[in-house]
């Protein structure tokens, strides 16, 4: 067989082995793995880790956040900012409007992303409005489609679904073989504190960390495991910050419950007093997230669960908005209270490097389990694999060439998305993505995107393989 491609002599790094060979690649895929391959066009990885690319299951983007605020990234700016960072697929929100059409809004979200993307794309399904038609004709067929995830909310005015609601979401997953993501932070308790915090005068942006403290994070988590083993649903909790939301889930899956679990760099690497910037100013508001980012005692509680495979997925929750400008963080009312500060930082470029650092460079974490928290999980999880997610015969070549020894200091100037500043300016990360190929050709290299729009393709997916679907 004739390659098309080989990267030649690298250390090649799945969930599973670390092993020197090379790869080689023909239409796209991976062909073969071996010794001293001969391709028409080769690539030389020695020095480097060749792993399988970077897919970041939970991204937002071009999603309406509020009158007047709009997000800082399009499609074309995302995908080449995740490129850019080590990823070969990102996994955005659909968002349906209350009162429209679950299907409506999907079609208006891929028309937004149709040839815009760098690298693959497939929306996960979010309800904000479970209509009898939404959930007893839309979701099934957008599941059928492959929109095999839907994520519901605990709280916002626009998207909370009460307990019956959520309920009912979950039946139709539990039926049709859905996995459902929960962004579980109570809303009631949070608008008592918040009105609380306003009457007491403090509406700095600090206070949204106050407003929404880790008893309301664990209440709906507890509270959405307890709806999840009623209706007998896998389900999975995203962004998790801290460690009272993450002992209910190990207490669900220390009792057999497929309750699984997410976080993201915010919560190993930022606290609650980023959000106090230096004078208590309107700058906190560049980490105004949800959740927000806790302490260290947190983190280092974080850092257990990603050891002790509490979390199954690292993504960046990637939410980006713009700091200066009258659309993101400093709108005219975000600046008279926390309230209306859009909640999200951007991280899609980020993610990786600083997991590697943090986790693999420190020996907190093993080459393999970054490798299964960054990309084989969130194929296995979201209905990609074996296409996705991993080096191996048949799987597509979407690999990132990285070096492990690369020092670097992440600053906004040298990232690609939209957003006008980085939460981690400034912050040193040892490993450095050098190279990103999807099936098999170069979109980014040492920083600079090669690539494409519209070589990114926008895919179905199947079944999880953690929801197995009912009649199978
Ligand atoms: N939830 C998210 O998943 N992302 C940003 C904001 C939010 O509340
Ligand atoms: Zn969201
Ligand atoms: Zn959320
Ligand atoms: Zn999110």
């Amino acid at each position: 067989m004739e390659l098309d491609l080989a990267i030649r002599g690298g250390v090649v790094v799945t969930a599973s082995d670390t092993v020197r060979c090379d790869v080689g690649i023909k239409d796209g895929r991976i062909a073969v793995l071996g010794e001293r391959l001969k391709a028409t066009r080769e690539i030389d990885a020695s020095g480097l880790l060749v792993m399988p690319g970077g897919i970041d299951s939970h991204v937002h983007i071009a999603q309406p956040s509020g009158p007047g605020v709009e997000m800082a990234d399009d499609f074309a700016s995302a995908t080449a900012s995740a490129a850019a960072g080590g990823n070969t697929m990102v996994l955005p929100f659909a968002l349906q409007a209350r009162g429209t059409s679950l299907r409506a809004c999907v079609e208006d979200y891929r028309r937004k992303a149709e040839n815009e993307c760098y690298i693959d794309t497939a929306f996960h399904l979010i309800v904000s409005d479970p209509t009898p038609e939404v959930l007893g004709q839309e979701l099934p067929a957008l599941l059928k489609d492959g929109y095999t995830s839907f994520k519901v909310f605990m709280t916002y005015d626009d998207l909370v679904l009460n307990d019956r609601q959520l309920l009912d979401v979950f039946d139709v997953a539990r039926r049709e073989g859905a996995l459902v993501m929960v962004h579980a932070e109570g809303y009631d308790a949070i608008r008592y504190m918040t009105e609380r915090l306003e009457r007491e005068g403090k509406t700095a942006p600090y206070y949204h960390a106050v407003s929404r403290p880790e008893i309301v994070e664990r209440e709906a988590t507890h509270r959405a495991i307890s709806h999840a083993e009623l209706v007998d649903v896998p389900m999975m909790i995203v962004h998790v910050s801290g460690r009272e939301a993450m002992e209910q889930i190990r207490w669900a899956q220390s009792r057999g419950l497929k309750v699984y679990a997410e976080t993201c760099p915010q919560y190993i690497t930022l606290t609650a007093e980023d959000l106090q910037g230096p004078d208590m100013d309107m700058s906190g508001a560049k980490y105004v997230c949800s959740p927000p980012p806790r302490d260290t005692a947190s983190q280092d509680a974080i850092w257990d669960g990603l050891r002790t495979g509490v979390f199954q997925t690292f993504s960046s929750d990637h939410c980006p908005f713009r700091y200066d400008s009258p659309a993101g963080k400093l709108n005219e009312k975000g600046r008279s209270s926390f309230r209306w500060v859009p909640n999200g930082i951007p991280g899609v470029e980020t993610r990786l490097p600083i997991l590697f650092s943090e986790g693999v460079a420190k020996g907190r974490i093993s080459l393999n389990r970054f490798v299964e928290l960054t990309s084989t999980n969130h194929a296995k999880l979201y209905g990609l694999y074996p296409r996705k997610g991993s080096i191996g015969i048949g799987f597509d070549a979407d690999i990132v060439l990285w070096d492990p020894n690369r020092k670097e200091t992440i600053r906004q100037e040298i990232l690609h998305h939209g957003a006008d500043y980085t939460p981690w300016e400034g912050f040193e990360v040892t490993g450095w993505p050098v190279m990103t190929l999807l099936r098999g050709e170069i979109v980014a290299e040492n920083g600079r995107i090669v690539g494409d729009k519209g070589q990114g393709q926008i895919l179905a997916r199947g079944f999880s393989a953690y929801a197995p679907h009912p009649l199978i």
